[in-house]
Protein backbone atom coordinates (compact mmCIF):
# COMPACT_ATOMS: atom_id res chain seq x y z
CA UNK A 1 0.00 0.00 0.00
CA UNK A 2 1.30 3.63 -0.73
CA UNK A 3 2.21 5.60 2.22
CA UNK A 4 -0.76 8.39 1.33
CA UNK A 5 -3.42 5.70 2.26
CA UNK A 6 -1.75 5.01 6.01
CA UNK A 7 -0.66 8.59 7.15
CA UNK A 8 -4.24 11.01 6.18
CA UNK A 9 -6.61 10.65 9.22
CA UNK A 10 -10.35 10.13 10.60
CA UNK A 11 -13.44 9.76 8.96
CA UNK A 12 -12.86 8.22 5.78
CA UNK A 13 -9.26 7.72 4.92
CA UNK A 14 -7.05 9.68 2.80
CA UNK A 15 -9.29 12.72 4.12
CA UNK A 16 -6.85 15.57 5.09
CA UNK A 17 -7.09 17.87 8.02
CA UNK A 18 -7.54 21.13 5.88
CA UNK A 19 -10.41 23.16 5.19
CA UNK A 20 -12.74 22.71 1.95
CA UNK A 21 -10.22 19.93 0.37
CA UNK A 22 -10.54 16.27 1.10
CA UNK A 23 -7.35 15.09 -0.97
CA UNK A 24 -7.52 11.57 -1.16
CA UNK A 25 -6.07 8.79 -3.31
CA UNK A 26 -8.84 6.53 -4.21
CA UNK A 27 -8.27 3.07 -4.58
CA UNK A 28 -10.05 1.05 -7.33
CA UNK A 29 -10.93 -2.94 -7.20
CA UNK A 30 -10.81 -4.57 -10.36
CA UNK A 31 -12.16 -7.84 -10.62
CA UNK A 32 -11.50 -9.40 -13.95
CA UNK A 33 -9.93 -12.89 -14.95
CA UNK A 34 -8.99 -11.30 -18.15
CA UNK A 35 -5.16 -10.84 -17.68
CA UNK A 36 -4.13 -8.30 -20.76
CA UNK A 37 -7.16 -5.98 -19.84
CA UNK A 38 -6.72 -6.02 -16.13
CA UNK A 39 -2.87 -5.14 -17.15
CA UNK A 40 -4.02 -2.60 -19.52
CA UNK A 41 -6.17 -1.22 -17.08
CA UNK A 42 -3.70 -0.78 -14.32
CA UNK A 43 -1.58 0.99 -16.31
CA UNK A 44 -4.14 3.41 -17.35
CA UNK A 45 -5.27 4.21 -13.89
CA UNK A 46 -2.30 4.48 -12.31
CA UNK A 47 -1.38 7.02 -14.97
CA UNK A 48 -4.17 8.78 -13.35
CA UNK A 49 -2.97 8.65 -9.81
CA UNK A 50 -5.39 5.82 -8.67
CA UNK A 51 -4.41 2.92 -6.93
CA UNK A 52 -5.08 -0.14 -8.35
CA UNK A 53 -5.74 -3.54 -7.09
CA UNK A 54 -6.76 -6.35 -8.73
CA UNK A 55 -8.44 -10.04 -8.50
CA UNK A 56 -8.09 -12.82 -11.38
CA UNK A 57 -11.14 -14.33 -9.14
CA UNK A 58 -14.59 -13.52 -7.47
CA UNK A 59 -13.16 -15.32 -4.31
CA UNK A 60 -10.24 -13.11 -4.54
CA UNK A 61 -12.33 -10.33 -5.39
CA UNK A 62 -14.72 -10.47 -2.40
CA UNK A 63 -11.56 -10.86 0.21
CA UNK A 64 -9.98 -7.70 -1.21
CA UNK A 65 -13.78 -6.03 -0.73
CA UNK A 66 -13.71 -6.67 2.44
CA UNK A 67 -10.25 -6.44 3.80
CA UNK A 68 -9.45 -3.30 1.33
CA UNK A 69 -12.22 -0.99 1.34
CA UNK A 70 -11.71 0.12 -1.70
CA UNK A 71 -13.20 3.49 -3.33
CA UNK A 72 -15.03 2.03 -6.52
CA UNK A 73 -15.07 -1.84 -7.65
CA UNK A 74 -15.26 -2.88 -11.63
CA UNK A 75 -16.58 -6.24 -11.46
CA UNK A 76 -16.81 -8.68 -14.25
CA UNK A 77 -19.52 -11.13 -15.23
CA UNK A 78 -17.82 -14.19 -16.38
CA UNK A 79 -15.55 -15.10 -13.82
CA UNK A 80 -13.95 -18.58 -13.35
CA UNK A 81 -15.50 -19.48 -9.91
CA UNK A 82 -18.17 -17.62 -9.46
CA UNK A 83 -20.30 -15.37 -11.52
CA UNK A 84 -19.85 -11.67 -11.05
CA UNK A 85 -23.60 -11.20 -10.68
CA UNK A 86 -23.15 -13.27 -7.51
CA UNK A 87 -20.94 -11.13 -6.37
CA UNK A 88 -22.94 -8.12 -6.86
CA UNK A 89 -25.56 -9.59 -4.41
CA UNK A 90 -23.31 -10.87 -1.61
CA UNK A 91 -21.62 -6.78 -1.75
CA UNK A 92 -24.10 -4.63 -2.91
CA UNK A 93 -25.64 -3.72 0.54
CA UNK A 94 -22.39 -2.81 1.88
CA UNK A 95 -21.48 -1.09 -1.03
CA UNK A 96 -24.66 1.19 -1.04
CA UNK A 97 -24.14 1.70 2.44
CA UNK A 98 -20.81 2.99 1.61
CA UNK A 99 -20.83 4.70 -1.12
CA UNK A 100 -18.62 2.72 -3.02
CA UNK A 101 -19.41 2.50 -6.60
CA UNK A 102 -19.76 -0.89 -8.76
CA UNK A 103 -19.15 -0.55 -12.06
CA UNK A 104 -20.48 -3.90 -14.31
CA UNK A 105 -17.68 -5.04 -16.88
CA UNK A 106 -18.49 -7.28 -19.75
CA UNK A 107 -18.71 -8.89 -22.77
CA UNK A 108 -22.03 -9.16 -22.16
CA UNK A 109 -23.83 -7.24 -24.26
CA UNK A 110 -27.53 -8.22 -23.67
CA UNK A 111 -30.19 -5.68 -22.39
CA UNK A 112 -31.83 -7.87 -20.30
CA UNK A 113 -28.49 -8.55 -18.84
CA UNK A 114 -27.59 -5.20 -17.86
CA UNK A 115 -31.15 -4.17 -17.01
CA UNK A 116 -30.57 -6.69 -14.73
CA UNK A 117 -27.23 -5.90 -13.13
CA UNK A 118 -28.67 -2.16 -12.95
CA UNK A 119 -32.06 -2.98 -11.23
CA UNK A 120 -29.53 -4.81 -8.20
CA UNK A 121 -27.66 -1.46 -8.04
CA UNK A 122 -24.67 -1.08 -10.22
CA UNK A 123 -23.80 2.71 -11.06
CA UNK A 124 -22.68 1.92 -14.76
CA UNK A 125 -22.40 -1.00 -17.38
CA UNK A 126 -19.26 -0.65 -19.31
CA UNK A 127 -19.41 -3.18 -22.13
CA UNK A 128 -15.78 -4.75 -23.42
CA UNK A 129 -14.17 -3.86 -25.66
CA UNK A 130 -13.24 -0.86 -22.98
CA UNK A 131 -12.85 2.21 -24.03
CA UNK A 132 -10.43 3.85 -21.68
CA UNK A 133 -11.51 7.51 -22.55
CA UNK A 134 -15.21 7.11 -21.93
CA UNK A 135 -14.04 4.71 -18.69
CA UNK A 136 -11.72 7.23 -17.22
CA UNK A 137 -14.19 10.13 -17.77
CA UNK A 138 -16.88 8.01 -16.11
CA UNK A 139 -14.50 7.27 -13.07
CA UNK A 140 -13.88 10.54 -12.53
CA UNK A 141 -17.41 11.27 -12.87
CA UNK A 142 -18.11 8.98 -9.83
CA UNK A 143 -14.99 10.33 -7.75
CA UNK A 144 -16.61 13.84 -8.06
CA UNK A 145 -20.22 12.69 -6.74
CA UNK A 146 -17.98 10.72 -3.61
CA UNK A 147 -16.00 13.88 -2.75
CA UNK A 148 -18.94 16.13 -2.21
CA UNK A 149 -21.05 13.46 -0.03
CA UNK A 150 -17.86 13.11 1.60
CA UNK A 151 -17.27 16.89 2.55
CA UNK A 152 -21.22 16.84 3.13
CA UNK A 153 -21.06 14.88 6.06
CA UNK A 154 -18.38 16.62 7.70
CA UNK A 155 -18.68 20.15 6.93
CA UNK A 156 -21.25 22.97 8.30
CA UNK A 157 -23.72 23.86 5.78
CA UNK A 158 -23.76 28.21 6.95
CA UNK A 159 -19.77 28.33 8.25
CA UNK A 160 -17.77 25.75 5.75
CA UNK A 161 -16.19 25.33 9.36
CA UNK A 162 -16.20 21.09 10.17
CA UNK A 163 -18.92 20.01 11.89
CA UNK A 164 -19.25 17.94 15.49
CA UNK A 165 -18.59 15.16 13.86
CA UNK A 166 -15.28 15.65 12.35
CA UNK A 167 -14.65 17.76 15.34
CA UNK A 168 -15.07 14.07 17.80
CA UNK A 169 -12.73 12.22 14.90
CA UNK A 170 -10.11 15.03 14.51
CA UNK A 171 -9.92 14.71 18.41
CA UNK A 172 -9.48 11.07 18.81
CA UNK A 173 -7.01 11.18 16.07
CA UNK A 174 -5.07 13.73 17.38
CA UNK A 175 -5.05 12.02 21.34
CA UNK A 176 -4.36 8.89 19.50
CA UNK A 177 -1.47 10.60 17.35
CA UNK A 178 -0.16 12.43 21.16
CA UNK A 179 -0.20 8.36 22.89
CA UNK A 180 1.74 7.11 19.95
CA UNK A 181 4.01 9.42 19.40
CA UNK A 182 3.98 12.40 21.44
CA UNK A 183 2.77 15.19 18.93
CA UNK A 184 1.11 17.62 20.85
CA UNK A 185 -2.00 19.98 19.91
CA UNK A 186 -3.32 22.79 21.23
CA UNK A 187 -6.74 23.60 21.47
CA UNK A 188 -8.98 26.67 21.15
CA UNK A 189 -12.64 27.40 22.07
CA UNK A 190 -14.18 30.13 20.48
CA UNK A 191 -17.31 31.56 21.81
CA UNK A 192 -18.96 34.87 20.23
CA UNK A 193 -19.51 37.52 22.82
CA UNK A 194 -23.40 38.30 23.14
CA UNK A 195 -24.12 37.41 20.64
CA UNK A 196 -28.04 36.84 21.53
CA UNK A 197 -27.91 40.59 21.77
CA UNK A 198 -26.48 41.00 17.97
CA UNK A 199 -29.42 38.47 16.70
CA UNK A 200 -32.21 40.70 18.85
CA UNK A 201 -30.99 43.47 18.00
CA UNK A 202 -30.08 42.93 13.87
CA UNK A 203 -31.72 40.35 13.60
CA UNK A 204 -31.12 36.05 12.83
CA UNK A 205 -29.89 36.67 9.26
CA UNK A 206 -27.65 39.45 10.26
CA UNK A 207 -26.13 36.91 13.47
CA UNK A 208 -25.70 34.13 10.35
CA UNK A 209 -23.98 36.83 8.10
CA UNK A 210 -21.47 37.08 11.19
CA UNK A 211 -21.41 33.69 11.48
CA UNK A 212 -20.63 33.61 8.27
CA UNK A 213 -17.60 36.15 8.46
CA UNK A 214 -16.03 34.97 11.54
CA UNK A 215 -15.53 31.49 10.37
CA UNK A 216 -13.79 33.24 6.86
CA UNK A 217 -11.53 34.93 9.09
CA UNK A 218 -10.85 32.32 10.91
CA UNK A 219 -9.92 29.65 7.88
CA UNK A 220 -7.80 32.38 6.32
CA UNK A 221 -6.01 32.79 9.86
CA UNK A 222 -4.75 29.20 10.02
CA UNK A 223 -2.67 27.06 8.75
CA UNK A 224 -3.28 24.08 6.83
CA UNK A 225 -2.91 21.37 9.30
CA UNK A 226 -5.28 23.28 11.62
CA UNK A 227 -8.63 22.15 11.84
CA UNK A 228 -11.39 24.70 12.64
CA UNK A 229 -14.82 23.40 13.76
CA UNK A 230 -18.18 24.28 14.67
CA UNK A 231 -18.79 23.25 18.11
CA UNK A 232 -22.50 24.05 18.11
CA UNK A 233 -24.73 27.33 18.07
CA UNK A 234 -22.00 30.77 17.67
CA UNK A 235 -18.99 28.05 19.51
CA UNK A 236 -16.31 26.91 17.79
CA UNK A 237 -13.07 24.71 18.03
CA UNK A 238 -9.52 25.15 16.71
CA UNK A 239 -7.32 21.99 16.27
CA UNK A 240 -3.56 23.48 16.21
CA UNK A 241 -1.08 20.58 16.34
CA UNK A 242 2.39 21.16 16.81
CA UNK A 243 1.59 24.15 18.68
CA UNK A 244 2.41 24.95 22.52
CA UNK A 245 -0.61 26.61 24.32
CA UNK A 246 1.65 30.24 24.66
CA UNK A 247 2.12 29.68 20.98
CA UNK A 248 -1.78 29.21 20.41
CA UNK A 249 -2.81 31.62 22.48
CA UNK A 250 -1.03 34.85 20.52
CA UNK A 251 -2.61 33.26 17.49
CA UNK A 252 -5.91 33.60 19.01
CA UNK A 253 -5.19 37.09 20.24
CA UNK A 254 -4.06 38.12 16.51
CA UNK A 255 -7.59 36.86 15.32
CA UNK A 256 -9.43 38.90 18.10
CA UNK A 257 -7.58 41.84 17.52
CA UNK A 258 -8.45 41.66 13.05
CA UNK A 259 -12.01 40.72 14.23
CA UNK A 260 -12.76 43.14 16.84
CA UNK A 261 -11.65 45.61 14.02
CA UNK A 262 -14.08 44.13 11.42
CA UNK A 263 -17.32 46.56 10.81
CA UNK A 264 -20.67 45.21 10.01
CA UNK A 265 -23.33 47.15 7.92
CA UNK A 266 -26.83 46.91 9.18
CA UNK A 267 -29.69 48.82 8.04
CA UNK A 268 -29.44 52.06 9.95
CA UNK A 269 -26.12 51.62 11.89
CA UNK A 270 -22.82 49.54 11.50
CA UNK A 271 -21.80 47.92 14.71
CA UNK A 272 -18.64 45.52 15.75
CA UNK A 273 -18.74 41.99 17.42
CA UNK A 274 -15.95 40.45 19.58
CA UNK A 275 -15.34 36.73 20.45
CA UNK A 276 -13.90 34.93 23.28
CA UNK A 277 -11.21 32.28 23.64
CA UNK A 278 -10.48 29.66 26.28
CA UNK A 279 -6.80 27.84 25.23
CA UNK A 280 -5.66 24.66 26.31
CA UNK A 281 -2.48 21.99 25.26
CA UNK A 282 -2.52 18.24 25.57
CA UNK A 283 0.40 17.10 27.83
CA UNK A 284 1.07 13.94 29.99
CA UNK A 285 -1.35 14.76 32.39
CA UNK A 286 -4.26 16.04 30.20
CA UNK A 287 -4.66 13.17 27.53
CA UNK A 288 -8.27 12.71 27.47
CA UNK A 289 -10.83 14.47 24.95
CA UNK A 290 -13.54 15.15 27.89
CA UNK A 291 -10.96 16.63 30.03
CA UNK A 292 -9.51 18.71 27.77
CA UNK A 293 -12.68 20.44 26.36
CA UNK A 294 -13.45 20.60 29.90
CA UNK A 295 -9.72 22.95 30.49
CA UNK A 296 -10.44 24.86 27.27
CA UNK A 297 -13.95 25.91 28.86
CA UNK A 298 -12.86 26.56 31.79
CA UNK A 299 -10.25 28.93 30.98
CA UNK A 300 -13.17 30.29 28.26
CA UNK A 301 -15.24 31.00 31.11
CA UNK A 302 -12.57 32.77 32.62
CA UNK A 303 -12.12 35.18 29.83
CA UNK A 304 -15.83 35.80 29.50
CA UNK A 305 -15.84 36.65 33.69
CA UNK A 306 -12.72 39.16 32.86
CA UNK A 307 -14.74 41.07 30.40
CA UNK A 308 -14.74 38.96 26.86
CA UNK A 309 -12.79 39.44 23.67
CA UNK A 310 -9.58 38.14 24.89
CA UNK A 311 -8.11 34.71 25.80
CA UNK A 312 -6.86 32.59 28.39
CA UNK A 313 -4.74 29.84 28.95
P1 LIG B 1 -21.89 35.24 25.89
O1 LIG B 1 -21.01 36.41 25.54
O2 LIG B 1 -21.94 35.00 27.35
O3 LIG B 1 -21.49 34.02 25.12
O4 LIG B 1 -23.38 35.65 25.45
P2 LIG B 1 -24.18 35.10 24.19
O5 LIG B 1 -25.36 35.98 23.99
O6 LIG B 1 -23.30 34.94 23.02
O7 LIG B 1 -24.59 33.66 24.70
P3 LIG B 1 -25.96 32.91 24.69
O8 LIG B 1 -25.61 31.47 24.87
O9 LIG B 1 -26.91 33.52 25.66
O10 LIG B 1 -26.56 33.10 23.24
C1 LIG B 1 -26.06 32.49 22.12
C2 LIG B 1 -26.91 32.88 20.97
O11 LIG B 1 -26.38 32.38 19.73
C3 LIG B 1 -28.29 32.38 21.07
C4 LIG B 1 -28.56 31.71 19.77
O12 LIG B 1 -29.81 32.04 19.23
C5 LIG B 1 -27.48 32.21 18.86
N1 LIG B 1 -27.18 31.30 17.80
C6 LIG B 1 -26.77 30.01 17.88
N2 LIG B 1 -26.65 29.47 16.65
C7 LIG B 1 -26.98 30.42 15.75
C8 LIG B 1 -27.08 30.47 14.32
O13 LIG B 1 -26.81 29.51 13.61
N3 LIG B 1 -27.46 31.64 13.76
C9 LIG B 1 -27.77 32.74 14.51
N4 LIG B 1 -28.14 33.85 13.88
N5 LIG B 1 -27.72 32.71 15.85
C10 LIG B 1 -27.33 31.59 16.47
MG1 LIG C 1 -14.23 -12.71 -17.37
MG1 LIG D 1 -21.69 33.50 23.15
MG1 LIG E 1 -22.19 30.01 23.70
Amino acid sequence: EPESKGAVPPLTPGIALSHGNVHQQYEILIVDDDVELVAFLRESLERESYYVSIALSAGRGLKLFYENKPDLILLDILLPDRSGIDVLKQIIGKAKKERIPIIMISGEHSIEVQKYAYSLGVMDYIQKPVDIDLFLVLIKNRFELKKEWQESIIVDELTGAFNRKYFNQTMKQLISDFRRTGRTFSLALLDLDLFKQVNDTYGHLMGDEVLQSFSELVKQSIRTEDTFCRYGGEEFALFMPNTPAEQALLVMERIQEVFAAREFQAKRESFHVTFSCGVTEVNGEVQDADILVEEADLALYASKHNGRNQSTL
